[in-house]
C-alpha cells in the first residue's frame, strides 16, 4: 500500500481542542467577496496610526521575536471566528464566555502587543482606530520585522460587540488536507491560499500535545507515523517524553530557522521535517503536495504570495462602514 493511501486512510483525527467544522459555508465567502476595505483608511482621520503601530511592534519584537508568531495566529483565530473582527481578544464575563474560553485559545500570545498599540493609537486619535486593524497591521509588521516581504493592508474594519467560546470551530492538527482545505474554502480561501498561509509555521512553536501521537502512537498502530524523518522522531521524542501529560513543552514549527519569515518551511517539509500532520500532510496530497514543492523551489513567490494571502483572508466577515464598533480597550465591549 503506498505512503498516500496509507494516510488518507486516516482522515480527521480530533485532539481536544477542536470540533469538526460544521460551520455555513455561505456565511463567510459572502462576506469576503464584498469587502470594502482601502488601504490607508486612516491617512486623514488618524494619520500617525500606522506609523505608531509599527513603532510599538518594532520596539516588541526588539526584546521578544516570539511576538510575530502571536501575531499570526490571532489573525488566523480572529478572521477564521466570525470574521477579522477582534472577537477573539475580548475577555469573557460572568455573563458572557468568550472566543478565549475555547481550548484552542490555550496558548494564544500576543495580546499585550495589540493592547500597547491601541493606548498609543488611543492618545494620538481616540475613537477611530479599531482593534480589528491594529490586528492586521501590527501583524503585517511582525512579518515584515522578521524578514517577510512587505504588503499593503487594507483597512476599516470595525470591530465586533459579540465573542462567543461556542462560535469557535478552528481546523485542528490531525485534519486531513481534504476536510482542513473544506474548512478554508467555506472562508473563501482556496487551497492554494492555505499552502500558503500554512507557511506562517516558519515561525513559532507547537506544544508536544499537538504532534505527540505522530511519535508515539500514529493513528492507533502503537508505532510513530512513517511519514516523519527519523532523526526528527528521536529529537522529538526526547523533547516529549512519553510519560507527559498536559501541553508539555515546545518545539519550532519551522525546524531550519525557526525566527526568520522565509520559506524553510517548505524546505522542511519536503525533508520530511514537518511538526505537525497538516504540515507534513502538504507533501502527500496530490492536490497540494505540487504547492509545496514550488513554494519549497528555486524562485519560490513566498514571500509576495504569503502578503497576497493575508490581505484575502482579512477580508473574511469584516464589518465596515457603521457595523460593530470602535472598542475603547481591545478586550472589552464599549
Ligand atoms: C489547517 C490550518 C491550521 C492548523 C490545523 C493549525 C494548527 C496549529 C497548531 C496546533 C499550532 C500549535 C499551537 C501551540 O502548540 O501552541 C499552531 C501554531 C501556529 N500557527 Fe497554525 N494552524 C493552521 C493554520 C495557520 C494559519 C493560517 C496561520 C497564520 C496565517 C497559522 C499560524 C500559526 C503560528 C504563527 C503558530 C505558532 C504560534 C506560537 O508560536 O505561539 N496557523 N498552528
Ligand atoms: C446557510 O446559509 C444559507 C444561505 O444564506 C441559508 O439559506 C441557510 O438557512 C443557512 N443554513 C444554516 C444551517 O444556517
Ligand atoms: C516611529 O519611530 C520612528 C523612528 O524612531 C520615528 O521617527 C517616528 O516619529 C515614530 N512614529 C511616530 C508616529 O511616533
Ligand atoms: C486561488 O486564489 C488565488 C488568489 O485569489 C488565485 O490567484 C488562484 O488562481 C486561486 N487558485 C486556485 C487553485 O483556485
Ligand atoms: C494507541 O492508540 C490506540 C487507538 O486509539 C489504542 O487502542 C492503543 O491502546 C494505543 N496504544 C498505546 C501504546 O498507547
Ligand atoms: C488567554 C486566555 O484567556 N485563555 C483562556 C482559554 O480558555 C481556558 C479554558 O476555557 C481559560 O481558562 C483561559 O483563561
Amino acid at each position: 500500500m503506498s505512503l498516500h493511501l496509507f494516510r488518507s486512510a486516516l482522515f480527521i483525527q480530533t485532539l481536544l481542542c477542536c470540533r469538526i467544522i460544521t460551520m455555513n459555508n455561505s456565511l463567510f465567502a459572502h462576506a469576503a467577496i464584498t469587502s470594502s476595505l482601502q488601504v490607508e483608511f486612516y491617512a486623514t482621520s488618524c494619520p500617525a496610526a500606522e506609523s505608531l503601530i509599527q513603532n510599538a511592534t518594532q520596539a516588541k519584537w526588539n526584546v521578544d521575536r516570539t511576538i510575530t508568531a502571536g501575531l499570526l495566529r490571532i489573525s488566523f483565530h480572529d478572521c477564521f471566528v466570525q470574521g477579522c473582527d477582534a472577537s477573539n481578544l475580548i475577555k469573557t464575563t460572568p455573563s458572557n464566555a468568550a472566543e478565549l474560553d475555547a481550548l484552542p485559545n490555550l496558548t494564544l500570545h500576543g495580546m499585550d502587543l495589540i493592547d500597547t498599540a491601541k493606548a498609543a493609537v488611543e492618545e494620538a486619535c481616540p475613537g477611530i482606530v479599531s482593534c480589528a486593524d491594529i490586528i492586521s497591521l501590527a501583524t503585517r509588521d511582525a512579518v515584515v520585522t522578521a524578514g517577510g516581504e512587505y504588503y499593503a493592508v487594507p483597512t476599516g474594519r470595525r470591530d465586533s460587540r459579540v465573542s462567543l467560546a461556542s462560535s469557535v470551530n478552528l481546523p485542528g492538527p490531525g485534519f486531513s488536507v481534504a476536510s482542513a482545505a473544506s474548512a478554508f474554502q467555506g472562508r473563501g480561501l482556496n487551497i492554494t491560499d492555505m499552502v500558503t498561509l500554512l507557511g506562517a509555521h516558519t515561525t513559532g512553536v507547537a506544544h508536544c500535545e499537538f504532534f505527540y501521537s505522530r511519535l508515539y502512537n500514529f493513528s492507533g498502530t502503537g508505532r510513530n507515523d512513517p511519514s516523519m524523518a527519523p532523526s526528527l522522531v528521536e529529537s522529538l521524542k526526547s523533547v516529549c517524553p512519553q510519560a507527559s501529560t498536559g501541553l508539555g513543552h515546545t518545539v519550532a514549527l519551522d525546524q531550519g530557522t525557526e525566527f526568520d519569515f522565509d520559506d524553510s518551511y517548505y524546505k522542511q517539509l519536503e525533508k520530511n521535517r514537518g511538526i505537525l500532520q497538516i504540515d507534513q500532510e502538504l507533501t502527500y496530497d496530490h492536490k497540494t503536495s505540487r504547492i509545496v514543492k514550488s513554494l519549497a523551489g528555486r524562485g519560490s513567490r513566498f514571500g509576495t504570495s504569503f502578503g497576497q494571502a493575508m490581505v484575502k483572508m482579512g477580508n473574511i466577515g469584516v464589518l465596515t462602514g457603521s457595523q460593530g464598533e470602535i472598542r475603547r480597550i481591545c478586550s472589552q465591549i464599549n
